[in-house]
């Protein structure tokens, strides 16, 4: 006979499964008994952490991520980051414990009373099976609903002494399947696109995170090339992902975010095609018409929610790779001129302080060709898309909900899905507090991600939007003394800090690239926002 913890370890193994990101806690400790050699625990010190790193991890490996989290308390700290891996929709497995089913009923101590209804609505689905049994099971469809587009997490609550019940000898038939779900549009929607594309007078293509996500640069890149198309990326608030190399001679930067200038950026064209994104990840609120009343626009989406609810414009439901493949095979090439490529942004000077787009600047100059960059530096995030023009796939993330603690978190993941490839992680020093203790499983994991800490001393962005929102006299925008060098170190992560301009920057950050393990470098970086 076999248990349901020997069951679902097979099942989380047939899946490829076996890294699992966790805090736990009384209720988790049934589950982690006798824990396969073959897995891998990576203990975050809480559980906002934990679901970062998963995030990470999961994006960064294209497979399910899998965390652990405790029961009711552990649940509620995650939900910032459950939140952040549900705007990313990343695939993820949440688990998490339950107090013993003879103890729900009667409300004992750590019960989590509305088990199912805690997570929502940052999951696909919520589910405590009804008899021990079951946990393969349901285990197996959460992972499955985790996997089909539009990709999220799913929830399953376990109670504690479901770990040791007895499964049935007929469990195979629901642990072996599976279940697939990529769609491409149809063929005649397809050859509408196409038709509409050839016959635009000036068309543009705006690039999102899931052509990152449906592993498709090359179709992107063919597409516009041969229909020669302006070519933007989504705004950078839903730009989680990167869908187009932004060094190439028909890129022309980033989308403004706010409704009114969006528009303006796409007036001078009859025809938008959107893949992989929402229409729009807008934010602040700057009202206006959507488009251009000579514009218009069609987003493939392979997310029923994102198509229904964009405030204007055509929507194709279907899988981003494979629909552009097709329209690619169907569209004739055109003789309507190249567009002019962007020119390349000024390079900034050096000042004392620096100033972040000066960061970026040295940062470009040095990052090895095949670096990730996990950004969470609100007040730069312009500077840094302008100046370090990544250009390979998988070479970017960021969190698209907007919570913070992300940054810090899911570089940790991504590092440990992608070990041969250099992890940069860049954070505002305010950034970095809401994930401050993924710096313990940094060191002592020894994940070599070097860590670019950008000092202002205060939450610049936030007193950017209060001059936008009219806002005068609000307190708790200052951090003085917030000092992350010493932090991280106290966590077991080396650190330099870099004072003494560009050369100095450079020298001590080649000095944390090529370390064995983590290494951080702190920047002091001048107030205000850097846009490009
Ligand atoms: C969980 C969470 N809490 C609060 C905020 C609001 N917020 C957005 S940006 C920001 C400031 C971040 O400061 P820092 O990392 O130092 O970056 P800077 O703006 O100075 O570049 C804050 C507090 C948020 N986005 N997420």
């Amino acid at each position: 006979m076999t248990n349901v913890r020997e069951a679902s370890f097979e099942l989380l193994r047939r899946h490829g499964m076996t890294t699992m990101f966790g805090n736990p806690g009384s209720t988790e400790l049934p589950m982690l008994h006798d824990f396969p050699s073959e897995f891998r625990y990576v203990l975050a010190l809480q559980e906002a952490v934990a679901v970062g790193m998963a995030d990470g991890f999961a994006q960064a490996s294209a497979t399910v991520g899998h965390v652990n989290l405790h029961t009711a308390p552990g649940v509620g700290n995650a939900m910032g980051a459950l939140f952040n891996a549900h705007a990313n929709k990343t695939p993820l497995l949440v688990t998490a414990g339950q107090q013993v089913r003879a103890h729900i009923t009667m409300g004992a101590n750590l019960t989590n009373a509305e088990s199912t209804t805690v997570p929502r609505p940052f999951v696909k689905w919520a589910f405590e099976p009804p008899r021990a049994q079951d946990v393969p099971a349901a285990l197996a469809r959460a992972i499955h609903c985790s996997a089909l587009a539009p990709a999220g997490p799913s929830f399953i609550s376990v109670p504690m002494d479901d770990w040791n019940a007895q499964v049935a000898d007929d469990r195979d038939m629901a642990l072996r399947r599976t279940v697939t779900g990529r769609a491409g549009a149809a063929p005649e929607v397809v050859a509408a696109l196409a038709r509409r594309i050839e016959g635009a007078t000036n068309p543009c293509f705006v690039a999102g995170p899931g052509i990152d996500v449906s592993n498709a640069w090359r179709q992107a890149v063919a597409l516009v090339e041969r229909c020669r198309m302006t070519v933007f990326a989504t705004p950078a608030t839903g730009g989680g992902r990167l869908g187009f190399p932004e060094n190439h001679p028909q890129f022309h930067g980033v989308l403004p975010p706010a409704i009114a200038p969006l528009a303006a950026a796409l007036a001078p064209y009859d025809l938008v095609v959107c893949a992989g994104t929402s229409i729009f990840p807008y934010y602040p609120y700057l009202p206006g018409r959507p488009l251009a009343a000579t514009t218009t626009l069609v987003a493939i989406t392979d997310d029923p929610a994102e198509a229904a609810r964009a405030p204007a414009g055509d929507a194709i439901v279907a899988d981003v790779g494979i629909t552009l493949q097709a329209v690619l095979v169907e569209v004739d090439g055109t003789d309507r001129p190249v567009p002019a490529a962007l020119a390349a942004p000024v390079p900034a000077t050096d000042t004392t302080p620096l100033s972040s787009a000066r960061v970026y600047d040295v940062l470009a100059e040095i990052l090895p060709v095949d670096a990730i960059v996990v950004l969470e530096s609100p007040s730069s995030t312009g500077a840094l898309r302008n100046r370090l023009r990544i250009s390979r796939p998988g070479s970017y993330y960021f969190g698209a909900g907007g919570g913070l603690g992300f940054g810090l978190s899911a570089a940790v993941g991504v590092q440990l899905a992608q070990p041969s490839r250099p992890v940069v992680c860049v954070l505002g020093e305010g950034s970095a507090q809401y994930a401050i203790t993924a710096f313990w499983t940094a060191a002592i994991y020894q994940v070599p991600v070097t860590f670019l800490v950008l000092r202002n001393d205060e939450y610049g962005i936030l007193k950017w939007f209060a001059d936008i929102e009219s806002v005068t006299g609000a307190p708790g925008l200052d951090l003085p003394n917030l000092d992350v060098l010493a932090t991280a170190a106290s966590y077991g992560v080396p650190g330099q800090r870099a004072g003494g301009g560009s050369e100095d920057l450079r020298t001590k950050l080649l000095a944390a690239l090529s370390s064995a393990g983590p290494a951080l470098v702190e920047v002091p970086v001048s107030t205000g926002m850097a846009l490009m």
